[in-house]
């Protein structure tokens, strides 16, 4: 081959791979998942028809970061849509105005006069109206992060393909703090994170902050999520020293404009510590002043610091019982310290101390619930989903209905510690819809978790939620491309728990993946039975914590090594000769009795006891007959192989996919799917080999043989 030849087969291989890359749409940009559901690639023609002209312009006045960030959401989101520009302009001068703004901002909303005042300072009001015989969209709000959540929702509409003619649309969220728990540790690790490392560069703050932080907050925005603890409730006192301080407000400063607060772990011992002080106890009048000094200092660098997560007397953490004093004591010391501030404290009720013959599951209701009415009107009490451990599946912390004049927040983890971490697909918003949707029938039937979380039942004055985030430094930012939807449908809960978990996931795909009605309903049916089935695999009929020691990936049923006895799974599933579960009735440890009736009734009777719940509440029998007629054994054998079953399902249904997911994506997640089936064979076997042991009967038809020996399965944990 000539030199003129080698040239024109070279200009051929380039047109060809233009020409290719135009029809696939590839090589733009690798799919990676960093966009996120932010992705703004074109609609179809028919829709980009369709929303035009009502999408010429975009008008968002104003010279705040806020604004600034409106105008290039809109304009850009609309842009990348619509598959053409899209005007930014400062009036109203042609139909298909997009106008965004507060009365404030724009002197275009100001003259609607249109009555804002319900919308309280998040809300958002998007109307189809005509302005001066032109139409156009209007998104108002009293504040611009108000705006923003609207402008986000906008897209959102345009995103799933919603219509946008004659909107009238009026929202506001319905729990106030809505926050990610960072558990990132100073020097970048990430406590149960599954997705690298952490996003704060501790090493270069504040001199130098990742553009990524940016994106980070635009997301969250994006569902309207408005906190960020950015350390780990497991805290390093450096976090609060100046050094550090200068660098958290060099990351408030980036999520200001989009309305994430940053809040900080507290570790109670600081003022020893950073302060050498000789003693932490909250009674200390040097204690207090510390502390009112360092809120003074932070207060100083962060104006709208949101204040302190506190983890205490918790897995090792000081706290003010250990100077005799109670948790009231301490919450309301460091509270008195950021009230002047209107900042708040968010006390953890994450305590459970080691007793002989104690059940961890009663624990923190012994623990807090004698204090109800006794903290301060600045102070939250974040209480776990369920009353162990955000496990598989739990039933609801008997402390939700039992502390009526106690602010009290959910606390849920969105990173997947007992739920396969990010190899694992679980979509977690049945999970979470289960949980709130669980009544608690403390103020008579209807009295639910929504209801005391939301602030209705009790007419809590401060409301939130927070979610253990599951983000890093991948680029992907949740390790899993479907865990992803784990934060999403996180954010859409906190704005409205009342939103269905299909509503949800359906939205999260079309802004993700597509549009294309079969894969959305083949995705949206996976997402949906995904929860359900890793129960099946993991955890079914009640069981709970018997994951491998320390990491807690993988089955490990037969651990007893732990030096605390309730970190051992041996402890929780009891299982013996007769049976399976833990006894929490009356001939048990009776923590069925902090439930109120009739639940409590329901659960504490092995008859009426939910069978999801079965070896939670009970020590089952193998052989006592449960609805399908099945004794327990085979019951549970067969739970474990149908969650098996579904993984391979799946996977066939997922490689049915592969023209209509882009190529990156499709193969990453299937290589996930491979790990999750491998997982969960090795659950089923491990654990059906060892409980196996104790009922000493068969497996059941349809429950596939073991691969391993129970010795085999035992010494080696699975590898992640
Ligand atoms: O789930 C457990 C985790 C710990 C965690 C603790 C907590 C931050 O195993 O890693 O510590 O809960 O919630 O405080």
């Amino acid at each position: 081959m000539n030199s003129d030849q080698r040239r024109s087969s070279g200009a051929l291989l380039v047109s060809l791979a233009i020409a290719v890359m135009l029809l696939t749409g590839a090589g733009v940009k690798a799919e990676d998942g960093y966009r996120l559901w932010l992705r703004y690639d074109p609609l179809p023609q028919q829709m980009i028809e369709l929303y035009r002209p009502r999408v010429t312009s975009i008008v968002a006045t104003g010279g705040s970061a806020t604004m600034d960030a409106i105008r290039v959401e809109l304009a850009g989101g609309c842009a990348g849509l619509l598959g053409g520009p899209v005007l930014v302009a400062e009036k109203v001068d042609r139909d298909g105005a997009v106008v965004a703004g507060t009365p404030k901002s724009s002197p275009l909303i100001a003259s609607l006069n249109w009555p804002l005042a319900g919308l309280g300072p998040e809300g958002f009001r998007i109307r189809s109206v005509k302005l001066g015989g032109r139409a156009a969209t209007v998104i108002a709000a009293n504040s611009e992060i108000g705006a923003l959540y609207g402008a986000f929702h906008f897209l959102r509409l345009l995103q799933t393909q919603q219509s946008i003619n004659n909107l009238n649309i009026s929202q506001k969220p319905r729990l106030q703090l809505r926050m990610l728990n960072h558990w990132d540790n100073l020097d970048g690790s990430v406590e149960r994170g599954y997705a690298g490392r952490s996003l704060w560069n501790w090493q270069e703050l504040p001199d130098k902050v990742d553009p990524r932080l940016r994106d980070y907050a635009r997301a969250n925005a994006s569902l309207g999520v408005n906190g960020s603890a950015l350390n780990n409730v497991n805290a390093n006192s450096r976090s609060l020293s100046a050094e550090y301080l200068r660098k958290a407000a060099a990351i408030a400063g980036v999520f200001r404009p989009y309305g994430v607060r940053v809040y900080l772990s507290a570790r109670f011992s600081a003022p020893i510590e950073l302060g050498g002080l000789k003693t932490a106890d909250p009674f200390d009048p040097e204690v207090a002043t510390w502390w009112k000094k360092k809120a003074d200092e932070i207060y100083q660098l962060i104006p709208d610091f949101g204040g302190f997560l506190v983890k205490a007397n918790s897995e090792g953490q000081p706290g003010p019982r250990t100077y005799n004093r109670n948790h009231v004591d301490g919450a309301n010391m460091l509270a008195a310290a950021v009230a002047p501030h209107n900042g708040i404290v968010i006390w953890r009720a994450f305590v459970y101390d080691m007793k002989e013959g104690y059940d961890r599951a009663g624990a923190a209701y012994g623990n807090l619930q004698p204090f109800d009415g006794k903290f301060a009107a600045n102070v939250l009490l974040q209480v776990k989903n369920g009353p162990i451990d955000f496990q598989p599946r739990e039933p609801f912390h008997p402390l939700f209905g039992a502390m009526p004049k106690t602010q009290l927040a959910p606390e849920l983890q969105i990173t997947q510690e007992y739920l396969g971490f990010s190899n694992h697909l679980a979509f977690l918003a049945p999970m979470w819809r289960e949980f709130f949707d669980s009544d608690t029938f403390a103020k008579g039937a209807g009295s639910t978790v929504t209801k005391i979380a939301d602030g209705s039942l009790y007419n809590q004055r401060l409301t939130g939620i927070a979610g253990v985030a599951n983000t890093g430094s991948d680029l992907n930012w949740s390790g899993h491309h479907f865990a992803q939807a784990n934060w999403y449908a996180f954010g859409r809960l906190a704005w409205n728990p009342d939103l269905a978990s299909k509503q949800i996931a359906d939205e999260w795909i079309r802004m993700t993946f597509t549009n294309d009605p079969k894969t959305v309903s083949a995705l949206t049916r996976v997402m949906l039975e995904s929860h359900e089935s890793l129960v099946d695999y993991m955890t079914p009929l009640g069981l709970h914590h018997i994951m491998w020691g320390g990491h807690h990936y993988g089955p490990a049923p037969w651990w007893d090594k732990e030096k605390r006895g309730d970190w051992n799974p041996t402890y929780y599933h009891r299982a013996d000769e007769r049976g399976l579960g833990f006894d929490r009735t009356k001939t048990g440890s009776n923590s069925v009795s902090q439930y109120h009736p009739p639940t409590r009734d329901l659960f504490a009777d092995l008859k009426t006891c939910p069978e999801k719940f079965l070896a939670w509440f009970h020590h089952v029998p193998w052989d006592y007959r449960m609805r399908s007629g099945r004794i327990f054994w085979d019951e549970l054998a067969l739970h474990y192989q149908r969650g098996v079953d579904w993984v391979r399902a799946t996977r066939k249904e997922w490689d049915k996919l592969a023209n209509v997911i882009d190529a990156d994506r499709h193969a990453a997640v299937a290589k996930k799917l491979a790990i999750q089936e491998r997982d969960a064979i090795h659950w089923r076997d491990a654990c059906l080999l060892y409980f196996q042991t104790f009922s000493k009967r068969p497996l059941p038809d349809g429950v596939e043989k073991p691969r391993k020996t129970l010795e085999e399965y035992q010494a080696k944990s699975l590898a992640w």
